[in-house]
């Protein structure tokens, strides 16, 4: 990779107007694709981008040690004996339905299918949670989903519905012998109009997918997110994920324009709207929209895409204390204004462990307490140079910044969102990670990585070296520019104590102060039992009922949610 474009000698000449080498990224994607199998592997396609100076620190055998079952980890948690297990009657109904082609299903009901064709099925992204499933739906039409489900409703067969397997809660495989309904062959873009930027697409079209179809007319997907490779659109409106570019485009809630869903008793309900307005009655799709699969499938979505913006820059940055860093967020929004597309914080810790797990180069030599990375889009290169130069000249000057460096080229672009994009993955190199994903007040935000990191200094749990010790790192790093903290907790194996010492701890010192605890990733397995510590009881009673209004017979990803 061609030396990163330094900041500070760049900035004598940033004084001068033009002289900010502006990238022109029209449609760029940052491309990987993740599965739990490539988990195990050195060099992750996130981390490729990156210029290696040193071979990343060796990773524990995980592909040996299997995943505890879910049930094991929540003994507490029992199957609902009102659920029917699946027969062989069942199995030829849905073979009925869905043809028997084994795209269609994978059967270890009635076949011999061995259970680790069913591993990448029932077990999730971060090896914490493993269902028993020995039935996997791919259903290839919206007809199809609705007989399905009809079927599943009228047997009492409880589904988990399962786009690319990302999820961060363990919603997205079974807890026990729940039959999965993959969306995965439901992958069909279905119309996209250039004037008004609406994509009408299947739910299981892939996200980065998604975003090369509308690059190709210079628009662009209004959300972005690590796992865009793997990630499914329908599932992403499910998640109502936040993501990169949360911060100029806006949530779900804003950008999806109509859905289509199959309730469970098989009612397609078709709101596949295209209007930006439309206020007649109750707006039910929102209800899907953050839903996580409990009250009915998504098989379509209609989304607003906006504008490509043909000018990209992006400048990564050391700050020497988190003030420092709200002060640079300040100043961006005031001075970048519209053209601020990201603000992303990474403190030292997570920097160090990205560089660790993978070997990469980071792009300042020195050491700093904390990093920002700031993307600007926008459609006039020379404005949104002088305003970057402005942005820039400021905040160096002023010391807000203590160095920084600026992307050149798209492989530049690249390899500095490797920085960010990367740590969630370097978490669990070193055998697993307790994730939490926070909405914090702006000035509080960071104090809570720092408490619990002081937390495992004194409490005996956490040693860099040491093996014997659970915890290797505490780090935080997340989207600035929407106020959401990710708290990752580094560990060598999942560990009672750990969790014991985290749990309720995080989710009160955020209900302190009046956060969530679930910022974008949901609720699934691992939040379900806290959404108390964010939602009123009056909340959570007026959300049992819309659950039990759609799905009365609760087939619909139970043990989760509320
Ligand atoms: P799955 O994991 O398969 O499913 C997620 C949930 O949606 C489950 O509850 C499932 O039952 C339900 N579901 C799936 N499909 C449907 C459907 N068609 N209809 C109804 N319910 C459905 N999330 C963010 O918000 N922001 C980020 O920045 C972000 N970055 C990530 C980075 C990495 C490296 C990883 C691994 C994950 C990241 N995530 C992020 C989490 C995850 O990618 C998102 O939650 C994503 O939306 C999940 O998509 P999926 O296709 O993998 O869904
Ligand atoms: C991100 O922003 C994702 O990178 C994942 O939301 C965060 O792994 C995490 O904790
Ligand atoms: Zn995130």
């Amino acid at each position: 990779m061609p030396p990163l474009h330094r900041l500070t000698p760049a900035l004598r000449r940033l004084r001068a107007p033009n002289t900010l080498c502006p990238l022109s990224r029209p449609s760029t994607s940052r491309s990987f694709h993740l599965s739990p199998r490539t988990l195990d592997e050195k060099a992750s396609p996130t981390t490729s981008a990156s210029s290696a100076d040193h071979a990343p620190q060796e990773a524990p055998d995980r592909a040996q040690s299997k995943i505890k079952y879910t049930s094991d980890s929540y003994p507490d948690l029992k199957r609902d004996s009102r659920f029917k297990k699946v027969t062989k009657e069942d199995v030829e109904h849905f073979r009925s339905v869905l043809g028997s082609s084994e795209a269609a299903i994978l059967d270890g009901v009635t076949n011999e299918t061995g259970e680790e064709d069913f591993e990448s099925f029932n077990s999730d992204w971060m090896r914490k949670y493993r269902g028993q499933c020995r039935l996997v739906l791919k259903p290839e039409t919206t007809e199809q989903v609705s007989k399905v489900l009809k079927y599943c409703n009228e047997q009492m067969l409880a589904v988990v519905p399962q786009g690319g397997n990302s999820g961060l809660v363990g919603g997205s495989v079974p807890v026990f012998d729940e039959i999965i309904i993959n969306l995965s062959r439901m992958n069909q873009v279905r119309s996209f109009d250039d004037v008004s930027g609406v994509l009408v697409a299947e739910s299981g079209v892939i996200l980065q997918q998604a975003d090369e179809h509308v690059a190709k007319q210079s628009h662009i997907f209004p959300l972005d997110l690590g796992a865009k490779g793997t990630c499914q659109i329908g599932a992403n409106v499910a998640t109502n994920a936040g993501g990169l570019r949360l911060l100029r485009y806006g949530s779900m809630h804003g950008n999806i324009l109509g859905l289509e869903c199959v309730l469970p008793d098989g009612t397609i309900m078709d709101d596949l709207s295209k209007l930006r307005k439309n206020n007649t009655g109750y707006d039910l799709k929102q209800l899907f929209i953050g839903g996580e699969g409990t009250i009915g499938i998504i098989t379509a979505i209609s989304i607003l895409c906006p504008q490509r913006s043909n000018a990209v820059n992006v400048a990564y940055f050391g700050l020497e204390s988190y003030e420092k860093v709200m002060e640079a967020f300040k100043e961006a929004k005031k001075q970048l204004g519209e053209i601020l597309s990201a603000f992303e914080l990474m403190d030292a810790a997570s920097q160090s462990l990205y560089h660790k797990a993978s070997g990469a180069k980071l792009p300042l030599e020195a050491e700093h307490p904390f990093y920002c990375l700031i993307e600007t889009s926008g459609s006039n290169t020379e404005h949104d140079s002088e305003k970057l130069n402005a942005f820039l000249e400021h905040v160096m000057s002023e010391e807000i910044v203590s160095d920084g460096v600026m992307a050149e080229s798209e492989t530049q672009v690249q390899s500095l969102w490797a920085c960010r994009e990367g740590i969630s993955e370097a978490g669990q190199h070193w055998g697993g990670v307790y994730k939490y994903d926070l909405s914090i007040p702006l000035p509080e935000l960071y104090e809570l990585v720092e408490d619990a990191r002081k937390m495992f200094e004194g409490n005996g749990l956490m040693s860099a070296e040491d093996e014997s010790f659970p915890v290797v790192d505490v780090v935080g790093y997340g989207h600035m520019g929407d106020s959401n903290l990710h708290l990752n907790v580094a560990v060598r194996r999942y560990d009672k104590e750990v969790e014991k010492a985290l749990e309720p701890w995080v989710y009160e010192w955020v209900a302190k102060r009046q956060g969530s605890i679930s910022a974008e990733h949901g609720l699934g397995i691992a939040k379900k039992a806290y959404i108390g510590y964010s939602r009123s009881e009056t909340m959570i009673k007026l959300m049992k009922q819309v659950k039990g209004l759609f799905d009365p017979n609760g087939i619909m990803n139970p043990y989760k949610y509320i």
